[in-house]
């Protein structure tokens, strides 16, 4: 039986999360996927915010995938994925704060109805991400050598704005950038592929399409 049961949806950058550091740390875990656009009502009962992911282990279901990979981590000692050294870890806990700062407003270009709205949010993005550049200054990692919890969050935030490059042609982050380099060392690793659906791009051209985005009218993806 596994150790934990997984409610996630398949475009959820933060169920994405979860998952990949169910991974890393190499513990067992089941994965429900939900319609968030038809939540049942169980799930309705057992997530307070609505949202996904949440994880069923031992006792109430938790949510907020930040708490839960924080759980996954203080519960689950092999593998970790948080620096030993307490300043590091709070380093890297604000970092994981951008993170969801980053999905936001990533998402919100792909939420955006016109030009206008989607080059404002065009705007914030690069500037957030202007911002994390300077920062970038250890390789492969962002903590160096060590892969951590921070690096999962920038993985799975990051998802997204590279399909929407790929398909769409808005350049989020710039090619050769350090940026461009520190998600291509982290692409690699194999949790991320695991996690990223095989039909990624086609549940998002949905969500895009449901969203009546303006993406879509930005040229044949073909
Ligand atoms: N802060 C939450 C964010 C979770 C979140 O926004 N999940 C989205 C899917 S990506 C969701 O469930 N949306 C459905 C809704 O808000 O009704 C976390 O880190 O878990």
């Amino acid at each position: 039986m596994s150790a934990i049961k997984l409610v996630t949806s398949k475009l959820s950058p933060f169920g994405h999360r979860v998952e990949m550091c169910l991974i890393e740390k190499k513990i067992s875990y089941e994965k429900v996927d939900v319609d968030l656009s038809d939540k049942p009502d169980w799930f309705i009962q057992d997530s307070p915010l609505g949202k996904a992911p949440i994880i069923y282990g031992n006792g109430r279901p938790l949510f907020e995938s930040i708490a839960i990979c924080e759980y996954l981590e203080e519960t689950f000692h092999d593998n970790p994925l948080h620096s030993k050294d307490s300043y590091t870890r709070g380093w890297h806990r604000g970092w994981m704060e951008f993170s969801n700062g980053l999905i936001s407003t990533i998402f919100g270009i792909a939420f955006a109805l016109d030009q206008k709205a989607l080059d404002e949010k065009l705007e914030e993005a690069r500037k957030k991400i202007a911002n994390l550049e300077k920062y970038l200054t250890s390789e492969p990692f962002f903590g160096g050598q060590q892969f951590s919890l921070i690096d999962v969050c920038f993985a799975t935030a990051f998802t997204p704005a590279m399909v929407i490059r790929a398909n769409y042609g808005v350049e989020i982050f710039d090619e050769g950038s350090r940026t461009d380099k520190y998600i291509q060392n982290l692409i690699e690793r194999e949790s991320f592929d695991k996690v990223i659906p095989d039909d990624y791009d086609k549940v998002l051209e949905d969500f895009l399409q449901r969203k009546n985005s303006h993406l879509l009218k930005l040229g044949d993806k073909s």
